[in-house]
C-alpha cells in the first residue's frame, strides 16, 4: 500500500488535512514502528555488546524514517496536504538517557554498527527521569523531573528478566528494547533494563528522593547526586544491576546459540564505555564459575572479551570505589576483585598498578587495564596523554593494549536530518556518495573559488540562523537579531570546558561597547548546558552567564550590539536547531582537558568556523583544515602539563597583576552585578576565579580574547569566510562514526 494510503488508514479514516497533528504524528509512528519490524535483523556468529550507563539517542521518528528511507517521501505526503515534518517532531518526547558526548557518542555509534550491516546491540538502564530537566529561577539553574517515557513510544517490553543479587534483596530486571535501523541496512537492538517495581511517586520538591529505597529507586535516575554516601552507593547499586544484566543476557544468547561458554570470547566482544561498566568483569568471572568454569580460566576468557574506551584525564573523574560500598551492595565481587588485585600485585610488584590501592579504594579502570584486551582513548592527543603520563605505567607494561580511536558522529542525525538544505546542496554538487562514503565530501573542494556556490552556503546558513531565530522566539520567548553573528557554546558545564573564561570575554565586550567602541555588526552568543545538580561552582558560572544576559538585554546601549542567550535544557533535539545556525564553533578547553569533543564535529560538519584551542579532536580538525580555516588560540597541552607538574600556575600572576584582566574579573562582583544577581554565588565564583582557577581561564584570557576578535573581524569579508566555511564542511569527512566504527571493527572487535 502507498504511503500516504497507509497513513489515511491509520487515521481511522480522516484525511491528512482533517486530521490533528496529534492524530497525524501517532499515525506516522505506529507505520514507522511496523517498517521497522520488517527490518531483518543483523545477525552474525560474533557479535558485538556495547554497555553504557548512557545512551542520548535524540528523537527517533526521522531518525527512523531517515535510515528507513522513507523520510523524503514522508515529507513530500505531509506537504501536499499543508503539515510539516518538524511541526510532528514537537510532539515526540526526547529520550533523556544521557548526560553528554560520551551518551551521544554511544547512540552515534549504535547507528554506525547498524548502518555497517555489524551484530551488534547496546546494553544500558532505563531511567524514568532521565538526567533531569533544568529551568531557570532568579538567574540560576533548577532542577525537575524529565518524565519522558510516554505509553506509546519507541520502548517495546520484551519477555527477558533476570535476577540480579545484592547482598540484603534480589532484584528482578525487566528488559525494554528499542530497535535501532542502520542507514539502508539490516536492524539491532538497544536494551534497557528496568526494576519491576519502580516507584516514580517517591520523588518530590525537585529532583528529591529516598536514596536508600534501591528497589523502588535503581531507574529513576541517571546520575543521582553523589554528594552523599547513599548516592554514592545508589551508583554502585545502578551500575551492577545495569552489568549482571549485560552478563546475564550475554551468556543467554551465546548459549541460544549453541555454543559453550568457554567459547564467550570468539562469538562475543564487549565494549565498555567508561568505567560505569567495569563490574562486567568480576561479574562475568563470577557466573562462569558458578557454571563450573575455574577462575583461571574464566579470568583468561573474560580478559579476551571485555575492551575498555577511557573518555577522560580528570583524575576525579576516573571512579574509584571504597571497598565498603562494595561489600555492602555487592559483596560477591570482592573475592574476585581481591584476587584480581592479588594477581597484578604479584606479577608486578608495582602499587601504582594495583587494582585496590592502600586506602582502600577499588580503582575501576585499573581493573579494565588489566583483564581487557584494549584500552582506548578518543582522539589523537588523548591516547598520547593517556600513554605518556595519565597512564603511563600501564602502557608500559601493556603498550600492544593501547590504541587511538577519534571519536565520530553520525552524518544521518547531524547534517541529513538536522540541515535538509545544506544535504540538499551537497548532493547536487558532488552526489549522494557522501551519504554512504563521508570520504567523498572532500570533492566540494572543486568548489572553493566558485562563487555562486559560496554564496548559496551563506544563504543557507542565513535561513538556518532565521529559523533558529524563530525557534527561540517560541521556545523561549526570546527575540535575537538574525543579521548578527552567532558564536556558539554548548556542552555540559564544567569548568575545564571554560564557559567562565567565555563570560569573562562577554564583560570584556560589554565595556568595550559601553566605552564607544561598537563592532562591525552585532553579535549573539549563545550557551547550552547543563551543571550537575551537586557542583557548586559549575551553578555559580550559570548564574553568572544568566545575570550577563539579563543585565546586557536591559541596557539600550548595548543591546543592539551584544545579546547573550543561554538555552534552557540544552539537549540533544536543541542542539539539532543551533549547530545548523552557528556561524562560530566555541571550543575552549583548557589544552589536554577535552578528551575529544564531538560537537566540534558537528559545528565544521555544518559550515561553523571552530574557535578553540589545541585539544583533544580540535586538533586533528586544525591539521584537516589547516592554520587559514581554524581560529586557535591559547597554551598547547604539554605547556598546560608542565604547568601542572611543576604546580607553577597561579591565578595571582593575572590578577591582580594584570590590571586588563582584573577588571573583567572585578566586574563579577561589581555593584550592578551583585543588585541584580546573588551576591553569594558571584563572590564564591570571583573568590574561586581570583585564588584557585584550577583550569586556568586567566591563563589564556587574553589569546582568547584576541583570537575572538580576529574571527569577527574576518567574517566581515564574506567571500573568504564562506571559503573557509566550504573547506571546513569538506574536510569533516573522517569525522563520521561509520569511519571510527570501521576502525573499532577492523582494530578491536573483529566482527564478520
Ligand atoms: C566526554 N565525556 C568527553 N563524560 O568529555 C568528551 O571530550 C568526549 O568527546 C566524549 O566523552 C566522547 O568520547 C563525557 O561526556 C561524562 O558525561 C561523565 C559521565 C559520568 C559523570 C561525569 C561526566
Amino acid at each position: 500500500m502507498a504511503l500516504k494510503e497507509e497513513l489515511t488508514q491509520k487515521l481511522g479514516g480522516k484525511t491528512l488535512q482533517e486530521a490533528e497533528n496529534t492524530e497525524i504524528y501517532q499515525a506516522l509512528l505506529q507505520l514507522t514502528k511496523e517498517r521497522l519490524q520488517a527490518v531483518p535483523a543483523i545477525t552474525g556468529d560474533r557479535k558485538l555488546y556495547y554497555v553504557s550507563a548512557e545512551f542520548l539517542i535524540g528523537k527517533l521518528l526521522s531518525n527512523n524514517l531517515i535510515n528507513l528511507g522513507m523520510y523524503d517521501e514522508v515529507r513530500a505526503v505531509l506537504a501536499e496536504a499543508g503539515k510539516k515534518l518538524s511541526d510532528l517532531e514537537e510532539l515526540e518526547p526526547e529520550p533523556s538517557l544521557g548526560n553528554g558526548g560520551l551518551g551521544r557518542l554511544a547512540a552515534c555509534y549504535l547507528d554506525s554498527v547498524a548502518t555497517l550491516g555489524l551484530s551488534g546491540d547496546g546494553v544500558g538502564l532505563n531511567y524514568h527521569f532521565g538526567l533531569f530537566e533544568q529551568y531557570f529561577k532568579d538567574h540560576k539553574q533548577a532542577e525537575r523531573p524529565n518524565p519522558w517515557i510516554k505509553p506509546e513510544g519507541w520502548l517495546q517490553k520484551t519477555g527477558v528478566s533476570f535476577e540480579v543479587p545484592f547482598r540484603d534483596f534480589t532484584l528482578r530486571s525487566v528488559m525494554y528494547d528499542i530497535d535501532v535501523a542502520g542507514y539502508d541496512n539490516g536492524k539491532n537492538k538497544l536494551h534497557l533494563f528496568d526494576i519491576e517495581a519502580p516507584d516514580e511517586a517517591m520523588v518530590k520538591d525537585g529532583i528529591d528522593f529516598d536514596k536508600t529505597d534501591i528497589p523502588h529507586n535503581l531507574t529513576l535516575f541517571l546520575y543521582p547526586d553523589d554528594s552523599d554516601r547513599a548516592g554514592r552507593l545508589l551508583r554502585v547499586y545502578q551500575q551492577y544491576f545495569m552489568v549482571s544484566n549485560a552478563a546475564q543476557l550475554i551468556l543467554k544468547e551465546l548459549a541460544g546459540k549453541g555454543y559453550a561458554m568457554r567459547d564467550l570470547a570468539k562469538h562475543a566482544v564487549i565494549q565498555i564505555n567508561d568505567t560505569h561498566p567495569s563490574m562486567i568483569i568480576p561479574e562475568l568471572i563470577r557466573l562462569m564459575m558458578k557454571d563450573g568454569i575455574s577462575m583461571e580460566e574464566a579470568i583468561s576468557i573474560v580478559t579476551q572479551t571485555c575492551a575498555y574506551t577511557n573518555h577522560t584525564i580528570l583524575a576525579e573523574a576516573l571512579e574509584k570505589w571504597p571497598v565498603d560500598y562494595l561489600e555492602e551492595a555487592v559483596p560477591q565481587l570482592m573475592p574476585i576483585i581481591r584476587e584480581l588485585d592479588r594477581r597484578v600485585r604479584e606479577k608486578y610488584g608495582d602499587p601504582k598498578l594495583s587494582i585496590i590501592d592502600d586506602g582502600n579504594l577499588v580503582h575501576m579502570a585499573h581493573m579494565d587495564i588489566h583483564y581487557g584486551f584494549s584500552v582506548n582513548g578518543v582522539a589523537a592527543l588523548h591516547t598520547e596523554i593517556l600513554k605518556s603520563s595519565e597512564l603511563k605505567v600501564f602502557h608500559d607494561i601493556y603498550p600492544e593494549k593501547f590504541n587511538n580511536k577519534t571519536n565520530g558522529i553520525t552524518f544521518r542525525r547531524w547534517l541529513m536530518h538536522c540541515n535538509p538544505a545544506l544535504s540538499a546542496l551537497i548532493t547536487e554538487l558532488i552526489g549522494s556518495g557522501w551519504k554512504k562514503d563521508a570520504g567523498e565530501l572532500e570533492k566540494l573542494l572543486a568548489f572553493r573559488d566558485d562563487e555562486t556556490v559560496l554564496n548559496r552556503l551563506l544563504e543557507i546558513k542565513q535561513n538556518n540562523k532565521h529559523a533558529l531565530k524563530e525557534y527561540l522566539e517560541a521556545s523561549e520567548q526570546i527575540s535575537i537579531d538574525e543579521t548578527s553573528i552567532y558564536d556558539i557554546q554548548i556542552k555540559r558545564l564544567h569548568e575545564y570546558k571554560r564557559q567562565q573564561m567565555n563570560a569573562l570575554y562577554i564583560i570584556w565586550k560589554y565595556r568595550q561597547i559601553k566605552a564607544g567602541n561598537k563592532p562591525k555588526r552585532p553579535l549573539t552568543l549563545l550557551f547550552g548546558a547543563k551543571a550537575a545538580p551537586a557542583y557548586i561552582i559549575a551553578k555559580d558560572i550559570i548564574h553568572l552567564i544568566l545575570c550577563l544576559q539579563d543585565m546586557i538585554a536591559k541596557d539600550p546601549e548595548v543591546s543592539p550590539w551584544l545579546r547573550i542567550v543561554m538555552v534552557e535544557n540544552y539537549n540533544v533535539t536543541k542542539a539539532e536547531k543551533l549547530i545548523p545556525a552557528c556561524d562560530i564553533s566555541e571550543q575552549i578547553s583548557l589544552a589536554s582537558k577535552e578528551a575529544s569533543g564531538t560537537g566540534n564535529m558537528k559545528f565544521m560538519l555544518n559550515g561553523a568556523v571552530t574557535l578553540g584551542t589545541m585539544d583533544g579532536a580540535n586538533v586533528e580538525i586544525h591539521d584537516l583544515v589547516g592554520e587559514e580555516n581554524i581560529y586557535i588560540f591559547g597554551k598547547s597541552s604539554e605547556e598546560v602539563i608542565a604547568l601542572y607538574e611543576k604546580q607553577a600556575y597561579h591565578p595571582g600572576d593575572f590578577y591582580p597583576a594584570d590590571p586588563e584582566i582584573a577588571g573583567l574579573v572585578d566586574f563579577i562582583i561589581s555593584p550592578e552585578m551583585m543588585r541584580l544577581g546573588d551576591p553569594e554565588n558571584l563572590a564564591r565564583l570571583y573568590k574561586d576565579m581570583t585564588h584557585k582557577d584550577w583550569f586556568m581561564a586567566l591563563l589564556d584570557l587574553k589569546s582568547y580574547i584576541a583570537e575572538k576578535e580576529k574571527a569577527l573581524g574576518e567574517y566581515e569579508d564574506r567571500t573568504a569566510w564562506a571559503r573557509k566555511m566550504l573547506v571546513n564542511i569538506a574536510k569533516a569527512g573522517f569525522f563520521s562514526s561509520d569511519r571510527a566504527i570501521d576502525q573499532y571493527n577492523k582494530d578491536i572487535w573483529h566482527l564478520k
